[in-house]
């Protein structure tokens, strides 16, 4: 457990015009986010990964790819979560096979599943895959929350190790630290890496690490040190930042920052039905870029 602790890139993946991986520009993202951003891990398979869109030779397929070219470099968590359990099994298992260092599964979503539904789900992962897991809970996009006493049940089962924590809820935050100090707890919002470092979080896992991971490593670090003035200094700047990415829209303007910043000459294209950047926002991503990370 201790080993997973740190901060990660959800794994941003390039698209070609067809909807295929551009599997070179995932590659050079991947050597971007560990020779150059120097990040403790990679996080496979989450939202920034477009994931949810993928069918599961898709989602093999990423995997392979990120296993292939980091190596024993970093950590290495495969997000395998899907409201199709026997999905989620399965790519647990191919990932546990691959050498990933844990797991982690999103609630399942769509219908409304009841807790004892949600805990069951785990149960069965778990049950089938030989690997560490990390309960992934986004309520903005499942619309599935997690109460205290829920998490302390999740966490009851063997091998639920701990929880990636994509909430704003920094009271919820604060006991589940509190409540269970041997869980590990991962931040998912980047804007909010200062205060999770406060309220000791093990780590971090979010979309813009991989494109601004100096000053994102330095909260982290100065954080944990108690430095909060110098940490809040950087975390605004971050959040100029972070502020300028989500006007000009949240995936366009990191895809097209990792272009530039990995040499790579095909466009970085979404995956439908995300729509493709419009040249206004490749503009303004442009400025972004040239502002806050060349
Ligand atoms: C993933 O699964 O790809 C991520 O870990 C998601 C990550 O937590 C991001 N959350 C969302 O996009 C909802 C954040 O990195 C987020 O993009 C960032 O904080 C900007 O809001």
């Amino acid at each position: 457990r201790e080993d997973l602790k740190g901060l990660y890139s959800a794994l941003l993946v390039p698209y070609n015009e067809d909807g295929s991986v551009n599997e070179e520009g995932l590659r050079k993202i991947i050597r971007h986010v560990i020779d150059k951003m120097e990040l403790d891990g990679l996080y496979v398979g989450g939202s920034t990964g477009e994931n949810f869109l993928l069918d599961k030779e898709t989602k093999k397929q990423i995997f392979d790819i990120a296993k292939d070219e980091t190596g024993d470099a970093v950590k290495l968590i495969a997000q395998v979560g899907s409201p199709n359990v026997y999905e989620a099994i399965e790519l647990g298992q191919y990932a546990t096979e691959l050498g990933y260092d844990a797991i982690s599964a999103v609630t399942p979503f769509y219908y409304k599943f009841s807790f004892k539904e949600v805990k069951q789900y785990y149960k069965d992962i778990t049950d089938a895959v030989d690997n560490d897991l990390i309960v992934y809970s986004i309520p903005v996009l499942t619309g599935v929350e997690i109460g205290l006493d829920d998490f302390g049940e999740l966490f009851e089962l063997d091998r639920v190790v701990g929880v990636k924590f994509t909430a704003a809820d920094f009271f919820l935050l604060e006991r589940l630290r509190k409540k269970f100090p041997e869980h590990l707890i991962f931040s998912g919002f980047d804007e909010m890496l200062l205060p999770a470092v406060v309220n000791k979080v093990d780590g971090a896992i979010g979309s813009t690490y991989n494109a601004n991971g100096p000053r994102s490593k330095q909260i982290f670090e100065l954080a944990k040190e108690g430095k909060i003035e110098e940490a809040l200094e950087i975390q605004n700047v971050t959040n100029d930042f972070i502020s300028a990415v989500l006007e000009n829209g949240l995936y366009p303007t990191l895809k097209y920052i990792l272009q530039q910043e990995t040499g790579s000459e095909e466009r970085f294209y979404a995956r439908k039905p995300m729509a493709q950047s419009t040249d206004a926002q490749l503009e303004r991503a442009q400025e972004i870029y040239e502002k806050y990370i060349k």
